[in-house]
């Protein structure tokens, strides 16, 4: 330990204040850190003024080195807003961005007069590494860095991509750095407390437009199931926890993997929420279904993706529109809501495929009136600084700009933030889509969500989602999606909750 060196490690405003979940990315540095450096840490979602106090933080004049967590999105603006208020006010104090924006936009990143360095992909180690070698003027070792990219004599330097770590198993996060836990805690529709928790580690897929993919490059790990049942245990008696979100990049594995973790949750019994596959929900026995089923999960969150198998081979999701039906019956039979997302207006053939999408919805709905949907626009992003991904460079090859040139992506954080970028990242809008698709899209969106308000939104009252139901019920059995004022107009009165945006 190296107590003189003190790290400040922020997670800028992403969510609004009763949507904050414990800050995983700069919980698990944090941990890291401990055997060599203090740290602390500064949350935007809880802190509406995370800003003012990174400053005042800043000025005690302890701290030697500012991590900032940044996802694409949202919160690429609040992070370029603390990060320049740092250069301006302690322009020696190093920036360090890592999270999901720089991991695949490191260059955009580093183009950014206030960032120092960007670390891609998980960040634990080379976030040491890098603090060892600005700590103890070993400003020679920077090459040598795996996974961080950085500037040297006026030019950005990506070194080699650092190997997948399941470090983070060992470690305990330190929730006492956040300060009053019950900021994190909230009443969701699985239960009074509700709490988010990771337990597995990335994904052994590749799908082309996912930047899970491009953080883990096909690497996945299963945690043991003491870990599970410590941390379980420890959230429940600490905290209160009755329900848990499980935020793993994809719960279900390998049955043989995923099996005894079942058995961990059927203990516990508290509902819960993941992210999966069809085609892993689809391999799991009779017995492991008997565990799903005693463990409470409410809700997996399913990449349907498609209604057409040419377009799920064409972005290696690994699955086919025939598993996605089955899924769906499979989760009916056993209790399971499932919650499928879908990708729009793929640039081969926006308009028709929007359609087909929308069409396959309905029959879905038909079959599970119940079924979530959550519809985002088919947006992928760049590849990776040394990632050699020969799908990825032809996906986004064949994107078009708005005049039908070949798209080009921004080349500053700064451009990245601006209003069209910022839908882009988000998935709620591209450049090839005509304003008619737009307007299509969202009538669709609207429609549909009066007529099956979520299950999820326990904020609305039950009367208004029930007149926004009967209010949309006719456009939707008429197909007349186009410009539903009515349904504007009662939005304005009855706020519906959107999971895209604010999670549970
Ligand atoms: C929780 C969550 C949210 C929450 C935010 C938290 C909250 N409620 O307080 C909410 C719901 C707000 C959210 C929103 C969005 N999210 Co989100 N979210 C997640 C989720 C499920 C968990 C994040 C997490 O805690 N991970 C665990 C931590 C430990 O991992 P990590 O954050 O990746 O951190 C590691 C590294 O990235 C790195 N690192 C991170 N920060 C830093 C900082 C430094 C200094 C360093 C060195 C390293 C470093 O090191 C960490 C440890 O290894 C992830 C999926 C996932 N499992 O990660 C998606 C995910 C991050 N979200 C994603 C996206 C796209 C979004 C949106 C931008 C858009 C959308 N379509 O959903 C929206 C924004 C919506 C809006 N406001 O308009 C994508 C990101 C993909 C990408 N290429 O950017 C993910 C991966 C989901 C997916 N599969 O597509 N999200
Ligand atoms: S299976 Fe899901 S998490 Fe894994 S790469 Fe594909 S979209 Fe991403």
């Amino acid at each position: 330990m190296n107590p003189q060196r003190h790290v400040l490690l922020i997670n800028p405003t992403i969510t609004k204040r009763r949507s904050a979940r414990f800050p995983l990315a700069v919980l698990n540095l944090s941990a890291s850190l401990d055997d060599k450096y203090t740290s602390s840490i500064i949350d935007g979602n809880v802190d509406r003024d995370f800003v003012s106090t990174t400053l005042r933080t800043l000025k005690t004049g302890r701290v030697d080195a500012v991590g900032i967590s940044v996802m694409g999105g949202p919160q690429l603006r609040t992070a370029i807003s603390v990060s320049r208020a740092i250069r301006d006010g302690f322009p020696a104090t190093p920036i360090i961005w890592g999270g999901h924006f720089p991991t695949i936009c490191a260059e955009p990143s580093l183009n950014s007069p206030y960032v120092d360095y960007a670390i891609r992909g998980q960040g634990e180690e080379t976030l040491g590494e890098l603090l060892d070698a600005l700590f103890s003027g070993g400003a020679d070792r920077l090459g040598a860095i795996a996974g961080l990219s950085w500037r040297t004599g006026g030019q950005i330097v990506h070194n080699r991509n650092r190997g997948f770590s399941t470090a983070s198993f060992a470690r305990v996060l330190p929730y006492e750095r956040l300060g009053n836990p019950k900021h994190y805690i909230a009443r969701t529709y699985l239960g009074r407390r509700t709490t988010g928790y990771q337990a597995a580690l990335g994904c052994r897929f590749r799908c082309t437009f996912c930047g899970v993919a491009a953080m883990f490059k096909g690497k996945t790990a299963l945690p043991a199931p003491e870990r599970l049942e410590r941390d379980l245990r420890f959230l429940i008696t600490q905290f209160g926890v009755d329900s848990i979100q499980f935020f793993d990049h994809n719960f279900f594995d390998r049955e043989a993997d995923t099996a005894p973790l079942l058995e961990v949750l059927a203990k516990f019994q508290l509902p819960w929420w993941c992210f999966a596959r069809s085609d892993a929900l689809l391999n799991l026995s009779a017995r492991s279904w008997a565990l799903v089923r005693k463990s409470r999960l409410r809700m997996a969150y399913i990449g349907a993706e498609s209604p057409s198998d040419w377009l799920l081979q064409d972005v290696r999701k690994g699955t086919s529109t025939d598993q996605t039906l089955e899924a769906v019956e499979l989760c009916r039979s056993h209790g399971v809501t499932p919650e499928l997302s879908f990708m729009l207006a793929p640039p081969q053939d926006p308009e028709g495929e929007t359609e087909r999408t929308f069409e396959f919805i309905r029959h879905i709905k038909r079959i599970h009136p119940k079924t979530e949907i959550m519809l985002y626009v088919y947006a992928p992003l760049p590849p990776a600084p040394g990632s050699k991904n020969l799908p990825v460079e032809r996906a986004v090859g064949n994107l078009r700009d708005s005049n039908g040139g070949a798209l080009v992506f921004p080349t500053t954080a700064d451009e990245w933030a601006e209003k069209e970028w910022l839908a882009y990242w988000c998935h709620t809008d591209a450049p090839w889509l005509t304003s008619r698709l737009r307007n299509r899209i969202r009538d669709f969106t609207t429609v549909l969500g009066c007529r099956f308000p979520t299950v999820t939104d326990i904020r609305s009252p039950s009367w208004g989602k029930a007149a926004l139901r009967t209010l949309a019920a006719w456009r939707y059995r008429l197909r007349r999606y186009e410009q539903p004022w009515e349904l504007d107009f009662s939005k304005k009165f009855i706020h519906l909750w959107d999971p895209r945006v604010s999670g549970l």
